[in-house]
């Protein structure tokens, strides 16, 4: 459909944007109107639905900015993380921001399906430079090389190593046309902390009224070196003197010896909120046609006094607020899995004066804020820097400390090698906390933490833990932080952190038996049915499944391993008194727990069928956890249904019992109704699930 150009006088701008060049046709006046429209369009919106609203508050000018001077998508604009492009959405012709973050709606980041305008997905910091990078060779290669790659990055994102790897790179080459935006708030979800950042913080006190004054001076030295210049050589003399003088103080103003050493042309700093002053420096940085930083200082959550108050994080990220007053909605009543193991790092400080907590510019969101009010000396912010806090932590093992690094499960991925080279091979004493392990939810295929187990499996050395409830999350944190010679990880999910779920018995090597529902037959020696491995917060969907399975008159055991690595040889040894295992796992199956606990099986010579469910190897668009979890099968209804359907021999991996209606060759699914569980569906026999499973039971192939 054609869009109306932004005309209509007295009529609400936001609408009439169908796409950047619609900004072009705004006068002065109407531009002011438009920030001003998306401002409160962002605090309406994301305050029903939750996202990132702090940060977006504060691009809304520099975006503007961007896209009445760049062209895209022929430029290409990458924003870093991606959580601060929502102006970019709103500029792009999406401004149905109803299900923001939901399944169905738009994502909450870049996003290719939704616009030719997006370029990168991921969620993952300090990428931007890197794609900008990439991006400005290929165009320069294939005779593109008047585009332009406009990359925006964050403080807090300029704080991660790969940025610096990029820098190093697109200084190199003086004729590619990138344009790197820094957006300095001087935050990343709290104050950004570093050398960089210390530098900055310095620069930023007055900086925004210096910035004017910062103009006017440069002016002035540039009108002198017209005239100096004209009057030959003593002016020449006279210039030099002038210019090094002109470097030294502008050094004072801005950090620019940081990128003009490394070879950037530096513009700035430049107040974020003009949205004219940010339109010039953005004419010049294109004007110049290599590579060039522009230094914009912008403020997180600008124009909504809730968000300048919260002290914490600014309203990075919000759930559902009041609009008015920024309180929060419908807070969580349970504690959360965060909390508990904040609480539980405070105590364990307490005890023990070698404990120090080391986060990834993440403090409170991973819950180690409450030891870091207590013991501040003993938590480290050391920047969004995933890989560097992991081998980091080796050093402090090394020299006496027992590290633990809290970071979010799908962040951990950044720093495999760190965690393989620098704390596996040392056998360093490290312990990682990853929270928001599995399926996560409004985030998006990014944020899932679902690659930890499965990464993690090859770490020689390496113990996990994958705690089902609060009081298990305590007590693997303790065990973890006991081990001095070997890494260990403790995971777990986002959220609150469901009622205790307790075992009916404690195997010697620790092990908890959740639940044993129905009868083995009287068959001497015969094994139960189905052995359910249920890996942490999986425990109450094995033993919903287990329930169903004895309804079906399939007897289930349900045991929580507890530690999933290294595999306990209780679980080897029950999954020989069974017929089939079933292993649940929060994480993706290729490769996962399950994979793993099947060949220590078969090494031990025991090979009982084993059905990984988890899963797949897929990247999951956005939902509720619900959803995510259904969508991919992770309900025990279907799992149920699967099961029983293995246990009757009619799907793969079937019972090694043989079924006397089928020549002990499995039927193909589909062949027949497995069984719905509760449904009391027959089998093609015309045997109800149960009594086919009745039959079967206690024979081996
Ligand atoms: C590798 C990685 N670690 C951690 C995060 C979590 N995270 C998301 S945004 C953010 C802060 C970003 O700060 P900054 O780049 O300054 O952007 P701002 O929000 O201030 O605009 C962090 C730590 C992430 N996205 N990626």
């Amino acid at each position: 459909m054609e869009h109306l150009p932004p005309t209509r006088p007295g009529a609400p701008l936001l609408p009439q944007i169908a796409c950047p060049a619609d900004l072009s046709a705004l006068t002065e006046d109407q531009l002011a109107a438009l920030a001003e429209e998306i401002r409160q369009f962002l605090i309406t919106h994301v305050s029903q639905t939750g996202g990132h609203l702090g940060p977006n508050l504060g691009v809304v000018e520099m975006t503007m900015a961007i896209h009445r001077v760049f062209d895209s998508p022929r430029d290409a604009v990458v924003f870093d993380t991606g959580h601060q492009s929502y102006v970019h959405k709103l500029l792009t012709g999406r401004q149905d921001f109803s299900r923001l973050r939901q399944e169905g709606g738009l994502t909450g980041y870049g996003d290719r399906a939704e616009s030719e305008h997006d370029v990168v997905e991921s969620s993952h910091a300090s990428s931007s430079l890197s794609w900008a990078d990439g991006i400005s060779r290929a165009w320069k290669l294939t005779g593109q090389g008047d585009r332009t790659v406009v990359a925006v990055i964050g403080d807090g994102a300029l704080t991660g190593g790969m940025a610096w790897e990029a820098v190093n790179n697109i200084a190199a080459d003086k004729d590619r046309r990138v344009v790197i935006v820094v957006n300095d708030n001087g935050r990343s979800y709290a104050p950004t902390v570093g050398g960089i950042a210390n530098h900055l913080t310095g620069l930023r006190r007055s900086v925004l009224d210096k910035v004017r004054t910062h103009r006017r001076y440069e002016q002035t030295l540039d009108s002198m070196k017209g005239r100096l210049k004209s009057a030959g050589a003593p002016g020449d003399v006279v210039y030099r003197g002038l210019h090094a003088a002109k470097k030294g103080l502008k050094d004072l103003w801005a950090p620019q010896g940081l990128f003009e050493d490394l070879g950037v042309k530096y513009i700035g700093p430049v107040d974020g909120h003009d949205l004219q002053e940010m339109e010039d420096a953005l004419r010049d940085a294109n004007a110049y046609g290599g590579p060039v930083l522009v230094h914009a200082m912008t403020e997180k959550g600008h124009g909504y006094a809730p968000a300048l108050a919260h002290m914490d994080d600014q309203f990075h990220a919000v759930g559902q607020i009041d609009p008015v007053t920024g309180e929060a909605l419908g807070a969580a009543s349970a504690p959360s899995w965060t909390s508990v193991f904040g609480e539980e790092m405070v105590a364990l400080a307490e005890e023990r004066k070698d404990i120090v907590g080391i986060t990834a510019a993440m403090q409170n969101p991973v819950g180690l804020g409450p030891m870091a009010a207590r013991f501040p000396e003993r938590v480290f912010d050391v920047g969004i820097a995933e890989q560097h806090a992991t081998t980091s932590a080796a050093g402090m093992a090394f020299g006496g400390l027992h590290p633990v690094v809290a970071i979010y499960a799908t962040f951990l991925n950044r720093a495999y090698d760190q965690m393989l080279m620098d704390v596996g091979l040392h056998r360093a004493g490290v312990t990682f906390v990853l929270d928001r392990a599995g399926v996560t939810g409004p985030d998006g295929p990014s944020h899932h933490g679902m690659w930890d187990m499965a990464l993690l499996q090859s770490v020689p050395g390496l113990r996990m833990a994958a705690p089902r409830d609060a009081d298990r999350l305590r007590e693997e944190l303790r065990e973890a932080v006991a081990v001095e010679d070997a890494p260990t990880v403790v995971r777990f999910a986002k959220g609150s952190v469901g009622e205790p779920v307790e075992a009916v018995e404690r195997l010697a090597d620790g092990t908890d038996v959740l639940a044993r529902l129905g009868e083995a037959s009287d068959v001497p020696g015969a094994e139960r049915d189905v052995l359910i491995v249920a890996v942490g917060s999986f425990a109450e969907l094995g033993l919903d499944v287990a329930r169903r399975l004895s309804q079906q008159g399939i007897s289930a055991t349900v045991v929580d391993p507890r530690w999933v690595l290294p595999v306990a040889d209780s679980v080897v040894e029950l999954a020989a008194a069974h017929r089939i295992v079933v292993c649940l796992e929060d994480g993706v199956k290729a490769g996962g727990v399950g994979s793993r606990i099947r060949q220590v099986m078969r090494a031990a010579g025991v090979d009982t069928a084993l059905n990984e469910v988890g899963l797949p190897v897929e990247f999951l668009a956005q939902g509720t956890r619900a959803q995510v979890l259904g969508r991919v099968g992770l309900t025990a209804q279907q799992i149920t249904r699967d099961t029983v359907a293995q246990v009757l021999g009619s799907k793969v991996p079937y019972a090694r019992s043989a079924d006397p209606c089928t020549g002990g060759l499995p039927l193909l699914e589909g062949s027949h109704d497995g069984g719905a569980a509760g449904s009391g569906s027959t089998a093609a026999s015309g045997r109800t699930s149960s009594q086919a499973a009745d039959s079967t039971r206690g024979k081996k192939a």
